[in-house]
């Protein structure tokens, strides 16, 4: 249904005066993307998206997602007129500390924004990931339950950020038909003309990658219209609609990197009389809301449908309970008895573990999806039995990413904001860096994705020093809200995949051994390390030293402990696989496990992680440069991991 043109305009004319009005009582904040999309902000809200402003969460609605986040006026804008609860008021407060309207939208914080953007590049990514999350979701429960497209308005630098190719090649790989994404073709940056950097067809970029590609005038209605009808009428390929338009609309600054940011009071007076607008800030006519109000009603009404085909739908026990586990992230009760008991098992790497504990709550966790970016062999990331996912099949549950890190960062994001999924990635660690920008946001936004991080240390071995992590486990620990899990052996890594299942507000990493590592021989081993760390030998008597060791160092601590206690020492061993939980821990037993007595604290990586439980009159011994390429019994030789060497350090310290 077409918006009656009065009111379509009227609309327009509202965001452009809300924007200029609440980025000049900010006094900061970004113009030119609302004053020159307000038109296709317009139509997209009042005639295509499938929403229920009164409940924001409703699973089934289309999502839409502002990639370019520094434009988040439109977005406040047209929630507000839509009728989300966001008031007046609350635009008024744009940017103010405790308000609903921060500078970047900002998943969690305000209704209606379904993901956290403003790293350009991000948000595009993150709608792929929605979108194949749809795919997966509607092959489970059927189209009368998922049945959703994924919008995006995109600017000129998420185009021109490399994430967002990567995201775009899988998005047409898959065919993922119901994304839709609309780039606001302004010509322009910060920097200036976008000339100045940028001079590929997108369009035919994009073509290649397996999309349909439409070009209109951004500013015509109509041609927005007929773009996102044609859009929407075929689901066969993922769609991009190259919006010519200008920057800073309405404004003296039109067409300039000038109107990027904010105006000067001058421009904002012009601007405001250009438009005819004569009203006090923050006051809206009623033909601005009149345009959004039939989109309120449809999506009231599909909503009220949707939820009576549901309840008829999960009459079904199987659907019903397939919609507990996976939409509401029901686990199963008996989640530690579905673990797999290591204790019988020869050594092996924690890798491995982590492959055997993917399969053994594979059945019972139908959410678990996931994959690697090309190394589903080596990180042990397979679900066997299941089908790799596929343009022509969505049952599987093994995503094949291709050496795409980055994208699979934030295809992960946007899975889980989706909802139904448990996504769980993977690579080498020493490629985590590849993908830090949304394990950073995942946390930022307290979502919990698992990272699958092999090959963990310069244990890797012959592939040499560029395959070799030193500081990444470090510098994973500084991100906050991310937990750090470097289990010693199979029964820690249970431990680790337990809590990255029971967490939600929070990503989990998992740092784990290419090589075999010993088992550690202790009774209840699994449920101690569910605390972070603990005590694996104790001293006879008061420990004179404390070894404390993570990941595949803990076996080292462990020898060295022992051979110490052969020579009448006392020495404690202690393994730390996750410093953040460890830390949660109350501070009695924090300090019952740590001790008083001095430390080596030994971990085949970089000092800084550890940095809060390294005293001055304790020793650090892990890493001080890069590795080597050399087998990795050389290599333990060379950089001193041996138990021997741990067994000497530690003596050397007792003796000082
Ligand atoms: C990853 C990343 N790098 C840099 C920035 C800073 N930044 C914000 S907007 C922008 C470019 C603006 O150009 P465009 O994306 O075309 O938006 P427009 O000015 O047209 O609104 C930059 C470099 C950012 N937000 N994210
Ligand atoms: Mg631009």
């Amino acid at each position: 249904m077409q918006t009656a043109p009065h009111a379509l305009s009227a609309a327009a004319t509202a965001i452009r005066v809300l924007t200029v009005d609440a980025v000049r009582e900010a006094g900061i904040g970004h113009v030119g993307l609302p004053l020159g999309c307000a038109e296709i902000g317009s139509v997209l809200f009042s005639e295509f998206l499938k929403h229920d402003p009164q409940d924001p969460n409703w699973f089934d609605r289309d999502r839409f997602v502002l990639s370019a986040g520094h434009g988040s006026m439109l977005l406040y804008s047209l929630l507000h007129l839509s009728g989300y609860k966001i008031s007046l008021q609350d635009l008024r407060q744009f940017r103010q500390l405790g308000s609903i309207t921060p500078g970047h939208p900002e998943h969690g914080m305000t209704p209606g924004v379904e993901t956290t953007t403003g790293p350009l590049g991000q948000g595009i990514a993150n709608a792929v990931g929605m979108a194949l999350a749809e795919r997966l979701l509607a092959e489970r429960f059927g189209q009368e339950l998922i049945n959703h497209r994924t919008y995006v308005l995109a600017s000129d630098g998420d185009l021109m950020e490399g994430v967002a190719s990567e995201a775009a090649s899988i998005a047409g790989h898959l065919k993922l038909g119901k994304l839709i994404v609309i780039y606001d073709d302004n010509g322009i940056t910060i920097d200036g003309k976008t000339d100045l950097s940028f001079s590929e067809d997108v369009g035919k970029r994009f073509e290649a990658y397996g999309w349909a590609v439409q070009r209109i005038d951004g500013h015509d209605v109509q041609q927005i219209r007929l773009a996102l009808g044609n859009a929407g009428s075929s689901d066969e390929r993922p769609q991009l609609i190259i919006a010519k338009t200008q920057i800073g609309f309405g404004s003296p600054a039109v067409g300039t990197s000038t109107a990027h940011g904010h105006l000067g009071d001058a421009h904002v007076l012009a601007t405001r009389s250009a438009l005819k607008w004569t009203h006090e800030p923050f006051v809206l006519l009623e033909e601005a809301y009149e345009a959004f109000t039939p989109a309120k009603t449809r999506g009231k009404e599909a909503h009220a449908a949707w939820q009576s085909r549901k309840q008829r739908a999960l009459e079904q026990p199987e659907l019903k309970e397939l919609w507990a586990q996976m939409v509401e992230r029901k686990l199963p009760s008996n989640l530690d008895a579905l673990m797999p008991d290591f204790t019988q098992d020869k050594p092996m790497a924690t890798r491995q573990a982590s492959g055997k504990i993917i399969n053994a709550l594979a059945a019972a966790v139908p959410s678990l999806i996931g994959g690697s970016a090309d190394l589903a062999g080596s990180n042990s990331t397979t679900i066997a039995g299941s089908k790799v996912v596929s343009a022509s099949d969505f049952s599987g549950r093994n995503l094949a990413f291709g050496v795409r890190e980055h994208a699979m960062g934030s295809l992960a994001n946007g899975l889980v904001l989706h909802g139904g999924i448990r996504p769980y990635v993977a690579t080498f660690l020493v490629f985590s860096d590849y993908m830090r920008p949304p394990i950073r946001l995942a946390s930022l936004m307290d979502q919990p994705v698992t990272y699958v991080f092999t090959h963990d240390s310069i244990f890797v071995g012959e592939d040499g020093p560029t395959h070799q992590p030193v500081e990444h486990v470090a510098a994973l620990r500084t991100i906050p809200n991310l937990q750090v899990w470097r289990p010693a052996d199979p029964r820690e890594t249970v431990a680790a995949w337990r809590s990255a299942l029971l967490r939600t507000g929070g990503p989990t990493a998992l740092a784990l051994t290419r090589q075999t590592v010993p088992t550690i021989e202790l009774e209840g081993a699994e449920e101690k390390a569910r605390r972070g760390g603990y005590v694996v030998i104790e001293s006879d008597g008061e420990p004179e030293l404390v070894i404390v060791a993570t990941g595949s160092e803990v076996g080292l601590a462990v020898d060295a402990a022992k051979a110490l206690a052969a020579e009448g020492k006392k020495v404690r061993a202690v393994s730390l696989p996750c410093l953040e939980v460890f830390f949660e821990q109350d501070p009695a037993y924090q300090r019952a496990v740590l001790g008083e007595a001095r430390r080596l604290v030994v971990e085949a990586g970089v000092q800084q992680g550890l940095a809060a439980v390294i005293r001055p009159q304790d020793k650090f011994h892990g890493m001080r440069g890069f590795g080597a390429s050399a087998n990795f019994k050389k290599l333990a030789e060379r950089f001193q991991f041996t138990s021997a060497d741990v067994t000497r350090l530690a003596r050397d310290l007792l003796n000082a």
